[in-house]
């Protein structure tokens, strides 16, 4: 069989953790229109095992966004995104439209020119490109020679998502599973949880509030019919609380509902959610916190 690690690359909000929770036909990572929603590299196992000579089991590595950071925690996913780079037998860097030398990518490609791992390259989001337009950014991605192939394809709707597979499995030489097949995130459902709320807090948010969030699990009591989580919702200001709060607690009680329900849906179990909300002053730059939060990405 054939095995190996890729490393999912890009800018803030390109659509790498969509493209990997289609890739794997389930939500493993988290997706919102924000930026920089994905913190911590995020392994998840795709697996096809069934005995036949074109079995294969890739590790795909979601990764935060690669931008230019303002605070600790944003040093952090950065370098976290670009130490994947040693770690892996193929690089794909995602980018929804632009030209190689807009220095939104710039960045990024010399970083990718330093490494010797093959590199492909999807232009996603297709499905609001126009041709023209998707046309030019394909042939000058394609000329920089960088790329063993480029794929145009939409992660939302799955659009060419199976030629990408195709040329990534054909990349990958033979080697053993690295990971149960039964396994499909690194990640303890905890984590996972802990996400959702995250996800959920920042769908129901607007402007700078998001950035400033954390989500920590207090207590997780698996009873026979009934999981109890206990979580609080880190903010860095006091105007923030009463923003996620909302008047009369509305919007919390709307974050905390539509978390419930997809955690209920993940473990398949009832589950009583109860939601606080805290102040941490800066909690973005200080290591002790980045490091209790699980944010340190070393
Ligand atoms: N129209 C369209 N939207 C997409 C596509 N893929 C992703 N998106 C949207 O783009 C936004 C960002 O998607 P994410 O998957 O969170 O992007 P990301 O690259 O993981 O972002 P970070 O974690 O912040 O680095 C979401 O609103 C997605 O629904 C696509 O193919 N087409
Ligand atoms: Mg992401």
């Amino acid at each position: 069989m054939k095995s190996g690690f890729v490393s999912l690359i890009g800018r803030p909000n390109v659509g790498k953790s969509t493209l990997l929770n289609t890739l794997l036909g389930q939500k493993i990572s988290i997706v919102t229109n924000k930026p920089q929603t994905t913190r911590n590299v995020i392994r998840g196992v795709y697996n096809r095992i069934d005995g036949k000579a074109d079995d294969c089991q890739i590790v795909f590595i979601d990764t935060p966004g690669i931008h230019k950071p303002r605070t600790k925690l944003g040093e952090s996913m950065t370098q976290a995104a670009l130490n994947t780079f040693r770690e892996v037998d193929l690089i794909l860097l995602l980018v929804d439209g632009g030209l190689p030398d807009d220095p939104a990518h710039r960045y990024v490609l010399d970083q990718l020119a330093k490494v010797e791992t093959p590199k492909l390259l999807a232009i996603n989001k297709i499905d609001l490109l126009d041709p023209e337009s998707f046309r030019s950014t394909y042939e000058a991605f394609r000329e920089t020679g960088l790329f063993i192939d480029v794929f145009g394809l939409s992660a939302l709707s799955g659009k060419n998502v199976p030629a990408l597979l195709k040329t990534i499995v054909d990349q990958m030489e033979e080697g053993p599973p690295y990971f149960p097949e039964s396994m499909i995130t690194d990640h303890p459902e905890r984590f996972l949880v802990r996400e959702i709320i995250r996800e959920k807090a920042l769908r129901f948010l607007e402007e700078e509030v998001p950035h400033g969030i954390a989500v920590e699990i207090e207590s997780y009591e698996e009873e026979p019919h009934i999981t109890k989580i206990g979580a609080v919702i880190y903010c860095e200001k006091k105007s923030h609380k009463g923003i996620i709060i909302g008047k009369r607690g509305k919007k919390l009680k709307g974050i905390g509902k539509s978390a419930r329900e997809e955690i209920e849906a993940l473990l398949g179990v009832n589950v009583y959610l109860s939601l606080w909300v805290k102040v941490r002053e800066n909690w973005r730059d200080s290591r002790f916190a980045l490091r209790n939060l699980g944010y340190h990405n070393e």
